[in-house]
């Protein structure tokens, strides 16, 4: 069976290309973008540096690689990067921060993954021969593991400021950052401007095949397409990426709203099932995530339950099972998708 006979809410990473992106696509003007000559990545450059008020970005294959790349290019080995303690630079990125960065994480709880600026206060410790030196602060918007919540103007603000106030430079994993402006209706550059330098995706909710901007100062940018030469992420006639890209940017970004209003769906239909947990004041933008520890079983054994009855979510560990809306999920799909929740919950249950 191919995942498009299942509804499929593992992530919106799964989304396929648009018409009108294959199009794009086909139809785009192609360069050697190791040489800066593909127009249509210059463009689309162009466009995500000025969508995100910073002087200027470059295309990276992955997020993964958006996050490695700006750590090397905003850090020297050794040095220190503050962190949430369940951001994705720390939990999926297979420890890429120190083996290949050479970065020591320090990681900090949070309740709803914005750092408390106290709490980073706390750890930034003055010189001393025993320490390393601490070079900078990390933040993920929305933040995955949390539930895709958002970390507010206010919340960037005031981080940055304890930041800057040391020294340090601010870094933001805005994967999903237009999640976030559209969650609470601002232009995305009320959150870009408290941050130095930030990556954001075009192949989750955007709904591009592939592709991630590195975005920030002149000075950065040249340091990040250095380090992504480095990684082996110099890419060639690049702009059959790209082509997507300015797509994404230019259509893809209102319709996220849609899969807000299905993953509160979800979740409200979620919160009425006996058994199960959930909080819904993590559901922001285009996540759910359920708390099954109370039918006691693994999260896998819900998923695959799950997957009998056509329904496709991710098992994330500690009893935690997370569904992520998208476009090509519809109404009548997060329907489908409760029946199939409430049936396993029941089935499980009555074991
Ligand atoms: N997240 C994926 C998985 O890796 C978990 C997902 O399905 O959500 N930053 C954040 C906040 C992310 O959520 C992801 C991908 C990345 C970085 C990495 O992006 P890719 O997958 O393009 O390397």
């Amino acid at each position: 069976m191919s995942n498009r006979e299942f509804v499929d809410l593992r992530s919106d990473t799964v989304t396929l290309p648009t018409e009108e992106m294959l199009e794009a696509i086909r139809h785009a003007k192609l360069g050697d973008d190791v040489y800066g000559e593909d127009p249509t990545v210059n463009e689309l450059e162009a466009l995500a540096a000025e969508r995100m008020g910073k002087e200027a970005a470059v295309l990276v294959p992955s997020g993964t690689m958006a996050n490695l790349v700006s750590l090397m290019s905003n850090t020297k080995r050794g040095d220190l990067v503050i962190l949430e303690s369940e951001a994705h630079m720390y939990w999926y990125e297979v420890g890429g921060i120190s083996a290949v960065a050479g970065l020591l994480p320090w990681p900090v709880k949070s309740k709803f993954g914005a750092l408390n600026p106290a709490d980073v206060e706390t750890v930034i410790r003055p010189k001393n021969v025993h320490f390393p030196e601490p070079a900078l602060v990390c933040v993920e918007n929305t933040h995955n593991r949390h539930g895709g919540t958002v970390v507010s103007p206010q919340q960037l603000r005031e981080i940055g400021e304890v930041a800057g106030s040391h020294g340090l430079r601010f870094y933001m994993d805005g994967a999903r950052i237009f999640n976030a402006a559209v969650s609470l209706g601002v232009d995305v550059k009320e959150f870009t401007k408290h941050v130095d330098n930030l990556m954001f995706c075009l192949s989750k909710g955007l709904s591009c095949p592939v592709g991630s901007l590195v975005v920030g100062s002149c000075d950065f940018v040249e340091r990040a397409r250095k380090n992504r030469k480095v990684l082996g992420g110099g890419m060639r006639q690049a702009g059959i990426i790209a082509a997507a890209g300015i797509v994404a940017l230019e259509t893809m970004v209102d319709r996220l709203a849609d899969d807000h209003c299905n993953a509160r769906f979800l979740a409200e239909g979620c919160a009425k099932i006996d058994g199960l947990g959930i909080d819904l004041a993590r559901v922001q933008t285009d996540m759910v995530i359920l708390d099954i520890l109370g039918l006691g079983v693994e999260d896998a054994m819900f998923t695959s339950a799950l997957k009998a009855k056509g329904v496709l979510a991710g098992a994330i560990g500690k009893g935690k099972v997370r569904f992520v809306t998208h476009r090509g999920i519809e109404r009548k799909h997060v329907k489908h998708a409760l029946r199939a929740i409430e049936e396993v919950v029941s089935e499980l249950s009555s074991r």
